[in-house]
Parts: structure tokens; C-alpha cells; sequence
């Protein structure tokens, strides 16, 4: 697998490097060309996750373009409720629908035995990756947290305040539960099924752990989170897990610490000093948190930025990302600019 002399694992061994490696959230995406036409082979968006072919094409197609040290599997975290059983489909121009769960009953019409012939195809497409992929680039693997994944099965769709998961959760916690076990079970094996095909690395997207309140947090972010972190410290010691807790602002630090992840998504909303500084005392290195945004903007801001940031991170064990995932409508050659920029630094 040739993971140990990987640039990108470089951060997670201690070093720090002069140029930290660089990945972008949702680098895969509608804002190239090349994807709109594989996606559109593909005809439906889940089709394209299931089909190793064309999934590992999409993957590579970043890579090609701006050789990322690291590329990260394409797929989506909606892929674990489908799987287990809940169907999921992708309405063009509105994203997700799915048929709500809200009630202990529902999950229990829900089986892992099931998810597991989806979850192998996922697995194929790692398979092939580790193929394809140049021997520099580092493959990411990843799902969901359990928080995120529910907050799409309750309430059936995207929501922008994600009500009816955190209404279950404060009315029938012990229902609720059943849900967030169900999915700790499954993001470990969908996990440990993606290591063994060849992922050097997994990240955990937890989108929306910024709506929940402290105790909320701690029950629903960050315990399982922390079980899911240390079944795979146990299957696979030596592969790193970056978890991602949007929005969690000022607890991201307790997240850190209480969970064991090996690195920390900062959002774009985390401020300067506490990237440089809040996480010094926690092994763990720092990923982040250019705004999307600069991207489609480019320009001289967007230079600008880029360089705030590295020099902020100098001297840290520090991966270069967004804060967020690019947008479709960001320029192709802005994310050349962005690249170019970091690599010319150091
Ligand atoms: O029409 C299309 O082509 C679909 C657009 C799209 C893409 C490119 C979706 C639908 N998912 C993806 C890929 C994807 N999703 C990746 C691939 C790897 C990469 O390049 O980064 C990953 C890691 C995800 C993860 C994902 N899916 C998250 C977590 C990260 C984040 O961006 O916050 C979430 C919340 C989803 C759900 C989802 N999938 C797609 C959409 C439009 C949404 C958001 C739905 C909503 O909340 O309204």
C-alpha cells in the first residue's frame, strides 16, 4: 500500500512540512466538466456511487487536474442509509429524498446484514483506486458521522435546522439511540470494509454537529464518534481519521480531545487563533478552512488569503483544505491558482 512514505501521512507521523499537503472537500464534483459528463453516463447520481467504473473515474478526475495529494473516494455519506435499507433517491435540482424513520420501529425494519453486498461495492471502487491512483497520492476514505446520517433519515430530505432529528432526540432519546447504534455498527464496518481495500486514511463529515447543544453534543456528536474511532484504532492502528464537526465551534478542542481523532476539519467560520493555537496541546493535526467562496471569487483576495493561512500554519502539523466543500460554480482554474499558490510557498 506503500502508506508510510506518503506526503500527505507525513503531518500524522509529526513532521511538519515546508508545503502541507493539499485535499479539497468535494473536489469531485459538478464544478468540472469531465464529471458533468461521467454523471451524466451515469444518468442517476446513486448509479454513479454504485458503479466502481465510473465512481473511481470521477475520483481520478481532480487528481489528473491538479495532482492532490490525496484523492478521496467518491461516493456520499447517503449511501449507509440506502444500504441499511431505508432507499435513498436523488431528485434532480433538489438533492436527497428519503422515506423519514421517526420512530424505533422504523430502524427496526432497517438490517447491517443487508448493507453489507453495497458496502462491498464501495469497496470495489477503493479496490480499483488503489490500482489507478499515481504511488504519491494518498487515498481518503470516509462516511458520515451518525449525527449527520440520522438528521437525513428523520427528517427525509436536507434541512437547514435539521428540527425533527433533535426533536426525536429530546423526546425519545432511548428510540433515538437505537438509530445513532444502528449507525455507529454500520460506519464501522463500512470503514474497516474501505481500509482493507486500500483507503490510507478516513475522514468522518460530521455536517451539522454545530445544532446540537452541550450535553446534546456530547451524546449524539461526540460518544459516537469516540466508539467508532477506537473500534478502528483496533482493526487498524496505523490508519489516521480526520473528523470534521462542522460548525462546533469553541467545542471542536473537547470533540479533539474526548474522541481521539488524528485530525481535526476546522469550518470556515473557525478564527485564526484558534486554528494556530487552541488545538496545540491535543495531538492532532490541523486541516483547513479556506472559504469556498474565495475560490469562485479568485483573484488577488483569494491569493491573499491562501497566504494568511500558510503563514499562520507554519511551523504546524497542518493539512491545506476548504472549510466547506467547492461549490458547482467555482472557476476550474481558480482551484489551479489556489494549488499553484500553496505549492510555490515554503
Ligand atoms: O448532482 C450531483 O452530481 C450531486 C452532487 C453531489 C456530489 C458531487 C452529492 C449529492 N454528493 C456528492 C459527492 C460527495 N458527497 C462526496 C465525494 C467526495 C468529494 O469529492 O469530497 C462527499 C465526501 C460527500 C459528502 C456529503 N454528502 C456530505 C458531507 C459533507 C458536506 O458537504 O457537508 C453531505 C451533507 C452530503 C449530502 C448530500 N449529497 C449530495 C447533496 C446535494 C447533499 C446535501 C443535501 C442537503 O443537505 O441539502
Amino acid at each position: 500500500m506503500g502508506g508510510s512514505e506518503l506526503r500527505f501521512l507525513a503531518p500524522f507521523r509529526g513532521e511538519v512540512l515546508d508545503v502541507p499537503p493539499i485535499w479539497l472537500m468535494r473536489q469531485a464534483g459538478r464544478y468540472l466538466p469531465e464529471y458533468r459528463a461521467t454523471r451524466a453516463e451515469a444518468g442517476d447520481f446513486l448509479k454513479l456511487c454504485y458503479t466502481p467504473k465510473l465512481a473511481a473515474e470521477v475520483t481520478l478526475q481532480p487528481i489528473r487536474r491538479y495532482g492532490f495529494d490525496a484523492a478521496i473516494l467518491f461516493s456520499d455519506i447517503l449511501v449507509v442509509p440506502d444500504a441499511l435499507g431505508q432507499a435513498v433517491r436523488f431528485v434532480e435540482g433538489e438533492g436527497p429524498r428519503l422515506d423519514p424513520i421517526r420512530s424505533a420501529d422504523g430502524v427496526s425494519r432497517l438490517t447491517l446484514a443487508g448493507a453489507v453486498s453495497k458496502f462491498d461495492v464501495v469497496a470495489e471502487t477503493v479496490q480499483r483506486l488503489r490500482q489507478d491512483l499515481p504511488h504519491e497520492t494518498a487515498l481518503i476514505g470516509f462516511c458520515g458521522a451518525p449525527w449527520t446520517v440520522a438528521t437525513y433519515m428523520v427528517q427525509g430530505q436536507g434541512s437547514s435546522d435539521q428540527a425533527e432529528a433533535r426533536l426525536w432526540a429530546y423526546r425519545d432519546p432511548e428510540g433515538f439511540e437505537g438509530l445513532i447504534d444502528l449507525l455507529v455498527a454500520a460506519s464501522i464496518d463500512y470503514l474497516d470494509r474501505q481500509v482493507k481495500a486500500g483507503a490510507d486514511c478516513l475522514q468522518i463529515f460530521d455536517t451539522w454537529a454545530g445544532s446540537l447543544p452541550d450535553d446534546e453534543f456530547d451524546r449524539w456528536v461526540v460518544k459516537p464518534t469516540k466508539t467508532i474511532r477506537e473500534a478502528l484504532r483496533e482493526l487498524h492502528p496505523d490508519v489516521p481519521v480526520i473528523g470534521f464537526p462542522r460548525g462546533a465551534g469553541a467545542t471542536a478542542v473537547w470533540y479533539v480531545s474526548e474522541t481521539g481523532v488524528n485530525g481535526i476539519g476546522c469550518d470556515t467560520a473557525t478564527p485564526p487563533f484558534v486554528m494556530s493555537e487552541a488545538f496545540d496541546e491535543e495531538d492532532v493535526v490541523v486541516q483547513g478552512n479556506l472559504d469556498p467562496l474565495l475560490l469562485v471569487a479568485g483573484g488577488e483576495k483569494l491569493d491573499e488569503r491562501v497566504d494568511e493561512i500558510l503563514d499562520l500554519m507554519e511551523g504546524k502539523r497542518f493539512i491545506f483544505n476548504l472549510g466547506h466543500g467547492i461549490v458547482p460554480q467555482t472557476p476550474p482554474e481558480n482551484v489551479g491558482r489556489l494549488v499553484e499558490r500553496v505549492r510555490s510557498k515554503g
